[in-house]
């Protein structure tokens, strides 16, 4: 072996020392995490505080083009960032030791310190990642040792100062560490599997009041169904691990600028009356003609009766609601304090307790305005505040502190070619709790036809509408637009989401044989 052949070698071992190093570390540290504290470990701490210091134009492009998949994209990235990182961090420890290790040491202080600053964090919290990192240190210490040797002097030519046997040693029982690390931790992660359990076993109370029966769907394969699926829902948050929240240990506190604050449990909350009511929730991040939005038969308690029992002072205009991982919401107290409109704390989602992805046990929602303002999952305290003190999660990443549904229409039929002659044209419309009075389409820039709306049960649902229209072979485009209940027509005007909501009109293009 020539000498810069065996340079090479050893440059290729030293930075797969450094991923090995850094892999075991990280996975030393979801170990120490699932003991310690599951939102503690490097990688879910890190990519949190990444998420939360990411813009909303990097939000809004992730959620675009990656949908649900955001979160994993994330993680893949920043897999490949520490993998270079780490590789890095080996090829400096070889040639300019204890740099690699300093490198390794700088990273675990950071992952540290960024675990410690989450929002529901303790000291303890820096465990994970300085274990890790210490393992990490001392991988690679042992493994690039064992690539510096001095070759002896009576050695043959292709010694090439490596201890090959020494140096597959230390690789093979750090590449063991990891896999035992990550199938302990798998084994530790029982919080999950008991909040899980807590669910399964949950008999929620029978409303006190029951929401209308929901309308018929229209007989249009291919519409979206009046009440969204539970597990067709769109899910949209910033929680890189979902937070698991046993019932028992829940509360929410209701606090801030009020006379009477207090702190309501679990079974106080199973205790109250509770209610039923249909409601579209939408995200703000919605495209014209996306779907980042459904509709569920939602089971709560009144918002309105807690903020009375707390009695908000003279001058509180905002309601901040808090989840157990830091995201906050900033709510207009008059819209949760109005006696007409139905804002929920709710444990119930189409008859079966709300989801752990939904925000299990309990999650606000508010009609008429989109979820970053108001649907705050995982719901642990209600601060009655003003918008001049304090603001929701959002709102100083770009996005506007109020949110009210702008009145928007979706083409879901047809969305593929069609025979030529009589085409039906359906989807849906919303402008929740102002409601829609019509919806018209139109072929090809021509007249505006109305269309048949179906039934529904109130103002804050979307709904379903269709029409038959003739359409001749070839290329035709079909536009959209509403109006709500109050006359008010929907723009054409575009806007993109941030920072209050897209608008313009939904066209599809068809092809018609
Ligand atoms: N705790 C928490 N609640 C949250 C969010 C979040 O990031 N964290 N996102 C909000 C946003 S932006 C939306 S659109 C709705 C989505 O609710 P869903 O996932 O149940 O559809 O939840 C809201 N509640
Ligand atoms: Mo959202």
């Amino acid at each position: 072996m020539t000498e810069e052949t065996a340079s090479h070698t050893t440059a290729w071992a030293a930075a797969l020392a450094g991923v090995l190093a850094g892999t075991a570390g990280l996975a030393v540290a979801e170990l120490v995490a699932a003991v310690v504290a599951p939102g503690a470990s490097t990688l879910f701490a890190g990519g949190a505080a990444v998420i939360d210091a990411a813009p909303p134009w990097l939000k809004d492009f992730a959620v675009e083009s990656f949908g649900t998949a955001d979160k994993a994209v994330l993680l893949g990235s920043m897999g490949v960032v520490l993998a270079l990182g780490a590789a890095a961090a080996g090829l400096l420890e070889l040639r300019r030791p204890p740099w690699g290790a300093g490198l390794f040491g700088l990273v675990g202080i950071v992952g540290a310190l960024i675990a410690i600053l989450r929002p529901d964090a303790t000291a303890t919290w820096a465990v994970p990642s300085l274990v890790g990192i210490a393992t990490s240190i001392l991988v690679l210490r042992l493994a690039i040792r064992r690539l510096r040797l001095r070759p002896a002097p009576d050695a043959p030519e292709d010694a090439a100062g490596m201890d090959r046997r020494g140096f597959l040693l230390v690789a093979g029982a750090a590449a063991g560490t990891t896999v035992l690390a990550l199938a302990g931790a798998r084994l530790l992660s029982a919080g999950a599997t008991a909040v899980k359990a807590a669910r399964e076993t949950l008999r929620l109370p029978a409303p006190r009041t029951l929401a209308p029966p929901a309308p018929a769907d229209p007989p249009i394969a291919g519409l979206t169904p009046y009440v969204t699926p539970t597990a067709d829902f769109y899910r949209i948050d910033t929680a890189l691990r979902i937070p698991q929240l046993d019932p028992a240990d829940w509360s929410l506190r209701v606090h801030g600028m009020v006379d009477a604050p207090f702190t309501l449990t679990w079974d106080e909350l199973l205790a109250l009356p509770l209610e039923e009511h249909h409601a579209t929730l939408a995200c703000v991040s919605n495209e014209v003609g996306g779907d980042l939005i459904g509709n569920a038969l939602w089971l709560g308690h009144p918002i309105r009766n807690l903020l009375e029992r707390a009695r908000p002072r003279a001058g509180a205009d905002m309601v901040l609601s808090r989840s157990s991982d830091g995201f906050t919401a900033g709510t207009p107290l008059e819209v949760l304090r109005d006696p007409a409109r139905a804002s929920l704390l709710a444990i119930g989602m189409n008859g079966a307790p709300l989801p752990v992805i939904h925000g299990f046990p309990a999650r606000l929602v508010v009609p008429g305005l989109y979820g970053y303002v108001s649907a705050t999952k995982w719901v642990t305290s209600l601060k009655v505040t003003t918008f001049a003190e304090d603001q929701g999660y959002w709102t100083p990443r770009g996005w506007s502190a109020l949110g009210p549904i702008k009145v928007q229409s979706r083409i879901d039929v047809p969305r593929g070619p069609v025979s030529a002659g009589a085409v039906t044209v359906a989807g849906v419309a919303w402008a929740q709790h102002t409601g829609i009075g019509g919806v018209e389409v139109r072929a090809d820039s021509g007249a505006w036809v109305p269309t048949r709306l179906a039934d529904t049960v109130g103002p804050d649902t979307w709904r379903q509408w269709s029409v038959s229209l003739p359409l001749d072979r070839g290329e035709h485009t079909l536009e959209v637009r509403a109006t709500d209940a109050e006359g008010r027509v929907q723009t054409d005007a575009k806007a993109p989401p941030a920072p209050d909501g897209a608008t313009g009109w939904h066209r599809v293009s068809v092809v018609a044989r």
